[in-house]
């Protein structure tokens, strides 16, 4: 199995998708757990840019779209054709108290949320990756492509947490992404 450029609808761009999205959808609680490692509460609400988010700002906002992505696999899953639920993530952002919120609790929801997904997706049969889900905006996407997505968001804000990781230790000019 070799990593490859895929066209992910959800994304709308190519994105660099590893072949093995198991073992990649299972590694990511633990390179949180490491992304925060060592790192002091000032550390974790720097703002590299007024637009930019902090660390617990990041991981925050993947706590809780792992929320929104578990929902909509099991309507996908489950129902037949179902309107998916969206979500505004710079709204959830700004009202749902990420700058103040602990980033533990936080990591520690999405692994046991994540877990008890793939877990689901082991459980189903091979033919339930191709059920569909209408999204509003992106249309229809099957379970497959949704569990792409989740990977894809995944490693997406894995390199924003480096890179702001980076910005934080002085390695790099918050100029530089
Ligand atoms: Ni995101």
């Amino acid at each position: 199995m070799t990593d490859g450029r895929v066209y992910c609808p959800i994304c709308q761009a190519e994105v660099e998708r590893p072949a093995d999205l198991w073992a990649a959808a299972a590694r990511t609680a633990g390179r949180l757990y490491r992304a925060i490692r060592g790192l002091t509460e000032a550390d974790l609400a720097y703002r590299p840019r007024a637009d930019a988010w902090s660390i617990r700002e990041i991981i925050l906002h993947l706590a809780d779209t792992e929320l929104v992505h578990g929902y909509r696999l099991r309507r996908a899953l489950a129902e037949d054709s179902p309107e998916l639920p969206t979500f505004d993530p710079t709204a959830w952002a700004a009202r749902a108290a990420y700058d103040r919120r602990e980033v533990r609790p936080a990591i520690a929801g999405f692994r046991a949320l994540r877990l008890a997904t793939l877990d689901l997706l082991r459980s189903v049969e091979p033919a339930a990756f191709e059920r569909v889900g209408r999204h509003p905006r992106f249309g229809p996407l099957t379970v497959g492509q949704l569990f792409g997505h989740l990977v894809d968001h995944d490693l997406e804000h894995l390199r924003q947490l480096e890179w702001t990781r980076a910005v934080v230790e002085g390695k790099i000019e918050p100029a530089s992404s």
